[in-house]
């Protein structure tokens, strides 16, 4: 159902009409909610969503769903796919929001997720290849850090992962590199957060890992608007450069992904609307975009890659120093 009366700008998302295309309702164990999906294509084809699930204690993990096509019969993992792992006191408090990068130099899929405990939340990495067994690294960025995923390969030598600390006065897209996927460093701000009344002022962060275009690596972010009755997430888009990931080539001035349909208003956190994985499809150009409705349910959205930088193009500003951070700055939640 869509909310009424209110015009749009061009649509570039287009939501399928099997939405919710998995919530709690379809999983084989008790769960409160299952959304902020990593997404996926497995060698063989099948798309691969590892779900965020929290439970009835408010804790979440995370499990996998497999599908044929990407839309409609998913297997569902019987038992949870990861869990918070006793030797890791950095899980204490569950982990969240993975974002699947495959990397071919090493042969397996790079897993970056929150991991949330009593010193906040950080990022953690695990290496798999078959979503089946995981070796964890544990932390990578400490708390507050999340919203992180890797490139898929080395630039210069060096792995990058984009990332997202928080301080008190920022909460900013950060870029840092490392040789072995264990220490990372070399630390940049990549993306910063607009002031005021602007749809991202305050807090930004990566939604889907960095998709590679001929133009750049294209990142659907999210921006947190703070209003009189709470948080609304929207989802805009940045490009940056091919062989320098943390050089910023333009950035969206609107936001082009937001909440609009009944789920992704009214749900555990109202007007949500949160893409952890894109797939593409055979064509080359359309992104299959799995995004969390209102930290309940997996809504699928489709976007051509043409269109998207198309978009881009005439939607976005000359990247500028950003002024200094006032108190005001303080991100909310
Ligand atoms: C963010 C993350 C997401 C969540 C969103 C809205 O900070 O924690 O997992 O979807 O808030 O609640």
């Amino acid at each position: 159902m869509t909310l009424p009366g209110r015009k749009r700008s061009p649509v570039l998302f287009h939501r399928t009409d099997d939405n919710p295309i998995l919530s709690a309702a379809h999983w084989p164990y008790p769960a409160n909610s299952v959304f902020n999906a990593g997404a996926t294509r497995l060698q063989d084809g099948t798309t691969l969503l590892l779900c965020r699930v929290e439970d009835f204690r408010g804790l979440s993990h995370l499990t996998a769903a497999r599908s044929r096509d990407g839309v409609s019969a998913w297997q569902i993992d019987p038992e949870p796919t990861l869990s918070p792992h006793p030797d890791h006191p950095e899980e204490e408090w569950g982990i969240e929001d993975p974002r699947i990068t495959w990397l071919p130099e090493e042969g397996r899929y790079g897993v970056l997720y929150t991991a949330y405990c009593r010193n906040g939340p950080g990022v953690a990495l695990a290496l798999t290849e078959d979503f089946r067994t995981f070796e964890r690294r544990g932390l990578i960025f400490p708390p507050e850090d999340k919203d992180a995923a890797l490139f898929p390969r080395r630039f210069d030598g060096q792995w990058a992962a984009i990332h997202r600390p928080v301080t008190h006065v920022s909460a900013n897209m950060n870029l840092s590199y490392s040789e072995n996927l264990r220490h990372f460093g070399d630390t940049r701000t990549i993306l910063e957060a607009r002031q005021g009344a602007w749809w991202d002022a305050n807090k930004v962060g990566m939604s889907a890992p960095p998709i590679e275009t001929p133009e750049g690596w294209l990142v659907i972010y999210h921006g947190v608007k703070r209003t009189g009755s709470g948080v609304l997430y929207r989802n805009g888009l940045a490009l940056f450069d091919l062989e320098r990931p943390d050089q910023l080539i333009r950035r969206s001035d609107p936001w082009c992904f937001g909440p609009r349909d009944l789920a992704e208003r009214v749900g555990d956190v109202n007007n949500v609307v949160f893409p952890c994985g894109t797939t593409l499809q055979d064509d080359g150009d359309t992104l299959n975009v799995y995004y969390g409705q209102a930290d309940t349910s997996i809504g699928l959205a489709h976007a051509s890659i043409r269109q998207l930088l198309a978009w881009l193009r005439e939607n976005s500003s000359v990247p500028e120093a950003a002024p200094a951070p006032t108190s005001d700055a303080v991100p909310a939640d």
